[in-house]
Parts: C-alpha cells; sequence; structure tokens
C-alpha cells in the first residue's frame, strides 16, 4: 500500500493523511492500520494526564524540547475529551506549535472528541500506532483530567506521568480519586507556586503508607492475611515525585531521566511485555466490540431491533433472551 509505504519512509504529508484516515474511522484505514502494525513497537509511550491548568501542554512543550536536544524524534498528542472542535488549540498548545513547529523531528497533533470516548481512546491508540510506524522515538500523550478515558489511554502508555499543581485545592480529592493508581512518576508542576512543597509532603505521605504496605507484602507474605492490599505486579518501582517549573523548564531534566530511567525498569523486570499485552488485549476486545456492532447494522434492520426492543420493553421477552437471538445473525458475515 502506497500511503504505509510513505508513511513508514517518513514521509510527513503520508503520515498526516493517515491519521486523518484514522479520526475519520474510514473501512480503508483498517487495511492500512493492519499494515502498519508490524512496523511499530519501537516507540516508548508516555501519557501525561492531571487537572486542567496543572500545566500538562508547558510540561510536555518543554519535554519535546529536551528530548530534541537529546537527539530524540517526538511526536506529540493532545487528546482533548472535553473539547467538541477538532484541531482547536488552546493556550498551551499554541505555545507548543511556537516552538516546536517546523521541526521535522516533531510531529503534533490535537484530538477532541466526536462520538464516544471509547471511539477517542481506539482513535487515539490508533494515532500512536501510526507515529510510532513512522520512526518517532518518544510519543507524548496529553489528556485532560483522570476519568475512565484518561484511565483508558493511560492503559495505552508505557509511563504515565500524573502532574498536580499546589492551589488548585484538591490534593487529596486527585489522590483519592485513584490517581496513584496510573502514575509510574507525580510531577509537582509550578514548583515556583506558594504551596508547592505542603504538595510533595501530601504525597509523599499517602506513598509512603502504600509504599511501606507493598513492601511488607512482599517481604512477610503472611501480612496478606492482615488484609492489606495485594502487591502491585511493578512493586518493584518506587513511584518518583519531581518538581517541576515548566514555564523555566526547571525539573524537566530530571523528568525525563525518570522516564528513561522507568523504560529501563520496564524492560529489565518484564513489566514491558505484561504491559505491551494489556494493550494487545485492550486494542483485541476493542476492534471485536466494533466488529459485533458493525454486524448488528448490516445484518439487523432497524425495523427489526425496533421490534424485539418493543417487546422487551413490554416485558414479553426478557434482553437476554433476545440478544441470543439476535446473535446468529449479528455473526453471519
Ligand atoms: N507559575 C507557573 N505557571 C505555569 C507553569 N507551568 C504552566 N504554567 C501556566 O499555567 C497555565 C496552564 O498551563 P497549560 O500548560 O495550558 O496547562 P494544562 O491545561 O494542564 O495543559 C498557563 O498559563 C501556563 O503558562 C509553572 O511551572 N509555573
Ligand atoms: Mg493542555
Amino acid at each position: 500500500m502506497q500511503l504505509v509505504d510513505d508513511l513508514i519512509a517518513g514521509n510527513r504529508r503520508a503520515l498526516a493523511r493517515a491519521i486523518t484516515l484514522i479520526e475519520n474511522d474510514g473501512a480503508e484505514v483498517r487495511d492500512a492500520l493492519a499494515a502498519l502494525y508490524r512496523h511499530t513497537g519501537r516507540a516508548h509511550i508516555v501519557g501525561i494526564t492531571g487537572s486542567p491548568g496543572a500545566g500538562k501542554s508547558t510540561l510536555v512543550n518543554a519535554l519535546a524540547k529536551a528530548y530534541r536536544q537529546q537527539g530524540y524524534s517526538v511526536g506529540i498528542i493532545a487528546v482533548d475529551p472535553t473539547s467538541p472542535f477538532t484541531g482547536g488549540a488552546l493556550l498551551g498548545d499554541r505555545v507548543r506549535m511556537r516552538d516546536l513547529s517546523g521541526d521535522p523531528g516533531v510531529f503534533i497533533r490535537s484530538m477532541a472528541t466526536r462520538g464516544s470516548l471509547g471511539g477517542l481512546a481506539q482513535a487515539t491508540a490508533d494515532v500512536i500506532l501510526a507515529l510510532d510506524a513512522a520512526g518517532f522515538q518518544r510519543i507524548l500523550v496529553e489528556t485532560v483530567g483522570v476519568g475512565q478515558a484518561e484511565v483508558d489511554i493511560a492503559s495505552t502508555a508505557h509511563s504515565t506521568i500524573v502532574v498536580e499543581a499546589p492551589g488548585m485545592g484538591d490534593e487529596v480529592q486527585a489522590i483519592k480519586a485513584g490517581v496513584l493508581e496510573i502514575a509510574d512518576i507525580l510531577a509537582v508542576n509550578k514548583a515556583d507556586r506558594e504551596g508547592a512543597d505542603k504538595t510533595v509532603t501530601a504525597l509523599h505521605m499517602v506513598l509512603g503508607v502504600s509504599n511501606l504496605s507493598t513492601r511488607q507484602v512482599r517481604h512477610h507474605g503472611q501480612l496478606l492475611d492482615a488484609g492489606l492490599p495485594a502487591p502491585a505486579s511493578d512493586a518493584g518501582w518506587t513511584l518518583p515525585i519531581i518538581k517541576t517549573v515548566a514555564l523555566r523548564e526547571q525539573g524537566v531534566p530530571e523528568l525525563l531521566a525518570a522516564i528513561e530511567e522507568h523504560r529501563g525498569y520496564l524492560q529489565t523486570s518484564g513489566e514491558l511485555q505484561r504491559r505491551e499485552e494489556d494493550r494487545a488485549r485492550i486494542a483485541l476486545v476493542h476492534i471485536l466490540q466494533a466488529a459485533v456492532l458493525r454486524r448488528l447494522q448490516k445484518n439487523v434492520s432497524a425495523q427489526q431491533l425496533q421490534h424485539l426492543v418493543a417487546q422487551v420493553a413490554g416485558r414479553e421477552q426478557d434482553p437476554y433472551s433476545a440478544a441470543d437471538r439476535l446473535l446468529p445473525a449479528v455473526l453471519t458475515a
């Protein structure tokens, strides 16, 4: 396929066209992605998430510049599930464009929601594949907030950075929301602001407690019986907390070093293989779900479906039996 050959050869126009195809979700994109797949698996994918205004875009911008100085090519995907406008550039993104555009070693793409969040997560995963196949060595994926969509997107990253900022009054809330479960690295940005140390201390306290219990569980198996949480499979990694001032690029070399250290850890511990399998499992299930829905639309008329829906709503049929009855038609090619 010409498009695929051009993309792998590093042609930016081919890459941009492939991404547009992914966003439009046409049938032809499936063949392109299938052909691209064996050229992927080389990039290190970094997810950057956190509340709006925490400084994610500014930090991604600074990280990309630092990676460029080390000779790495960088793909950047800014995912905003809250924005209905495709390509709508916010302030941080405009700064990013100014600093990084024109560099052939950088490729930037914004993605906004169209349709379901699950669709956006899948489209993001596909754009990551395209950037990976095009040879970008580090792919930075910025997502807003910490909802299910962000967790989905985080599950497609190798290293997830959660960005906190002082004075947003939600430190404890963010911790409660389960952010720490998806974080591999914590960045406390806006360290030039008052309260940064308080945020760091709060995070250390929460982490200290959870680190202690996982360590105990690992050293004394019987403590599991005491109702402590089972250790995470990557309990060998100590979550670093790094203070940054993204605006002045302070703490950015340390953040970059932590990402590279995490990459090394993933490779030597076998955790990389496990995460790759997670990614493959999620991709496979997403694709199957989409295929089943497509067959449903193709093989079952709206009228047929409506008939069943009315029967289920009228309690003439239960939804489980109705689904069973539809299944043969859905599975017909
Ligand atoms: N004081 C201070 N402001 C920052 C820092 N990093 C980013 N900002 C500012 O915070 C605002 C939000 O930044 P942005 O990167 O767009 O945040 P995002 O919504 O998380 O992507 C912007 O006005 C930035 O200039 C920092 O380290 N210190
Ligand atoms: Mg942003």
